[in-house]
């Protein structure tokens, strides 16, 4: 067996053996040995392959499939440029804390520097946004490189998984460089065909020797450890979330090492990984006194929604949550905060809380940090103090709640503990006058923009998300594309139960939208997930234009893509550019033209265009990769989100003359 080839084998067969369900490859020379390894054993049904020609989009496949999954995935491709290509998605995995293993090809050192074609400088290729860089070195044939390849392939899947307690710390990307040296394919595969073992060419000596190296390889492939049975790890979920069990995974017998190769290349015996790893994030709950004016604020991220869900159930604490938290559900969570916020000044200063627990990270809302730093603020003497200064509350207590040691949310730098739970002691179990003070304001201006929404006959932004959201089925995913979308949601989605929201909010960007909702679909229907649909605009749309196209064999998920098309970016009409006339509409709008009807039919897809609102319910109904274009206007579209404002703000004006209850409303800072 050449190294090239063992290395590859050795590889796959460990992350396999992790866990691994789900690989991603982009097409290219110097990755032959892992393309090919990863292609038979998806053939073999012990991992599911996908396959995608551009590496951005690739990128982001492999970070919505570990996203929605929890579970790591690996994206291989190319050496050069091809690598450069996966950054975004690594940088949006780090900022996110999704496990993602990069696994990029490079020539061997001795091409490197020296003018050879498509070789770059690849070490640290990304800088700090991984959890961990490992040049693996070119593979040789001699003995301890089986533990070497074994061990470092878990401890990769570990630091990705977040699941080492080490240095690493939480989820996120690994980046494994390999050398592969000539030949890059299997000695079967220069003189014969893959599959046939050697057997119809026996005769000649390369022809034996081949042969035993390709019972080497099958052997690995099967699983069979040198001393036990075979292992349980060699199966894979199909797309509809069936258990697979690999053919080969049904006998044992002894391994023999390929004839140039020095050491058995098989694993632990039964299957097992090389290593495995146990979690020591053990540090106990923070006990915490009840008191009457709390807050859970909720951002993008993968928290223990039922444990803060519980928490503000039983304390009687309004919930303030992103979509993409996962927390917006049950009677305490409020579906207008950000109209709450930002629309009563008087409602505000006489609803400060006392304790704000938060958990993930929150980007969508500028008066949520304004919400943090006020209430942190209270009480705070300037230097020297002075008469008037405040003195009536101390300031709020900010308890960022982290999964994992060394990192956590807290842009307004106003976090006062960061603890992994909090356990609440002497909570009266019984409604509170401040709870219902939150639900009323929040009934109100729900109500104020509900009203706004359903007078505009034609098809708007905000109302689309507000009906989208309302109308998908119990157990869907919804991807939710950066800019307005996001927003929009944010402001209008009402609290249900039995629909996933994720979201790149990591970092933002607009781009590998439609490869990363299409990796989270095919991950939430292995799971036995229901319907998937992304709501996205149509520049993020066009971005990632090459995520449409899926070869013939790929794994297709059931996924509508609603395109809110309002030819160019919406978000800029919001911002302060938009006060500059001159540069504004080639600068920021970037009106475009492009027929998204066109798009659809270029990748073979189905597209349907939504005309009026009567027909969204029969619009998302279909199966498969799809296409669902609204149109709207930036010009409307900013028109109407003044008057939702507008609304908002007078309907809180009537609401706002009620303090909570006499005791807390009585000490405003
Ligand atoms: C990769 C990347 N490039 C640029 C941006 C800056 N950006 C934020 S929103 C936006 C416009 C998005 O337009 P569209 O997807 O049509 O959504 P709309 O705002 O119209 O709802 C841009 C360019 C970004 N976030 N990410
Ligand atoms: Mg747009």
């Amino acid at each position: 067996m050449n190294p090239s080839t063992a290395l590859a084998v050795t590889l796959a067969d460990e992350l396999i053996r992790c866990g691994m369900t789900d690989a991603v490859v982009a097409p290219g020379s110097r990755s032959a040995p892992l393309a090919m390894e990863l292609f038979t054993r998806a053939q073999q049904g012990d991992v599911r392959l996908h396959v995608r020609i551009d590496e951005r989009s690739a990128g982001y496949l492999a970070l919505g499939l570990a996203k929605a999954s929890r579970r790591p995935v690996c994206v291989v491709c190319t050496s050069g440029t091809a690598a450069a290509s996966f950054h975004p998605a690594v940088i949006e995995a780090d900022e996110s804390c999704v496990p993602l293993l990069v696994l990029t090809a490079d020539r061997p050192p001795e091409l490197r520097g020296t003018g050879a074609n498509q070789a770059i400088d690849q070490i640290k290729l990304y800088g700090s946004a991984v959890r961990w860089f490992c040049e693996v070195g070119a593979p040789e044939a001699q003995p301890g490189m089986v533990g070497y390849w074994r061990s470092l392939a878990c401890r990769a899947w570990g630091v990705a998984a977040g699941t080492t307690g080490g240095p690493g710390g939480p989820a996120g990307p690994v980046h494994l460089n390999l050398a592969f040296r000539d030949p890059l394919v299997p000695e079967r595969q220069t003189g014969g065909q893959e599959e046939a073992g050697g057997q119809g060419e026996a005769d000649s000596p390369a022809a034996g020797q081949a042969g035993q190296a390709g019972q080497a390889i099958r052997e690995v492939r099967a699983g069979r450890g040198e001393t036990g049975p075979v292992g349980g790890r060699n199966k894979a979920v199909d797309g509809r979330g069936a258990e697979r069990v690999g053919r080969a995974s049904l006998k044992a017998a002894p391994l023999k090492a390929g004839p140039r190769w020095p050491e058995a290349l098989a694993g632990r015996s039964g299957g097992a990984p090389w290593t495995t790893f146990g979690r020591t994030w053990t540090a106990a709950p923070l006990e915490l006194p009840w008191t009457e004016r709390g807050l859970v604020i909720c951002g993008d991220g993968d928290s223990d929604t039922d444990a803060v869900r519980e928490l503000a159930e039983s304390a009687g604490w309004p919930i303030l949550a992103e979509p993409s938290s996962g927390a917006r559900r049950g009677p305490n969570a409020l579906s207008a905060y950000d109209y709450v916020l930002g629309c009563s000044p008087v409602f505000m200063s006489e609803h400060r809380p006392d304790v704000i627990i938060s958990a993930g990270r929150p980007g969508l809302s500028r008066l949520q940090t304004m919400l943090y730093r006020s209430a942190a603020a209270r009480g705070l003497a300037p230097r020297g103090g002075g008469p008037d200064t405040p003195r009536t509350r101390p300031p709020a207590r900010h308890i960022v709640l982290s999964r994992q040691p060394g990192r956590w949310d807290d842009p307004s730098r106003t976090a006062s503990d960061v603890v992994p739970a909090v356990r609440l002691t002497g909570a009266p179990g019984r409604a509170s006058a401040w709870l219902e003070s939150w639900l009323r304001a929040d009934v109100a201006a729900r109500r104020a923009a509900d009203e706004v929404l359903d007078a505009e006959p034609g098809l708007t932004e905000p109302r689309l998300a507000r009906d989208l959201t309302a109308a998908l089925p119990q157990g869907a995913l919804l991807w939710a594309a950066s800019s307005l979308p996001i927003r929009d949601l944010d402001h209008h989605m009402a609290p249900r139960d039995g629909l996933r929201v994720l979201a790149s909010r990591g970092a933002s960007g607009i781009d590998g939208t439609t490869s990363a909702a299409i990796g989270a679909a095919l991950a939430h229907q292995a799971a036995g997930g229901g319907p998937a649909f992304a709501l996205l605009g149509d520049l993020a749309f066009l971005h990632d234009a090459p995520g449409l196209f899926l070869g013939p064999g790929e794994p297709r998920p059931d996924l509508c893509l609603v395109v809110v098309n309002n030819d160019g970016g919406g978000i800029f009409s919001l911002l302060e550019q938009a006060a500059f006339p001159g540069p504004f509409e080639r600068v920021f709008g970037t009106p475009h033209g492009a027929g998204v009807a066109q798009l659809a039919g270029a990748a073979g897809l189905p597209y349907t265009r939504l005309e009026k609102w009567d027909d969204l319910p029969g619009a998302l109904v279909g199966h498969g990769l799809r296409v669902v274009e609204a149109r709207t206007t930036r010009e409307a579209g900013t028109a109407l989100r003044a008057r939702l404002q507008e609304a908002c703000r007078a309907a809180a004006g009537l609401e706002a003359a009620t303090p909570p209850t006499a005791r807390s409303g009585s000490t405003s800072s």
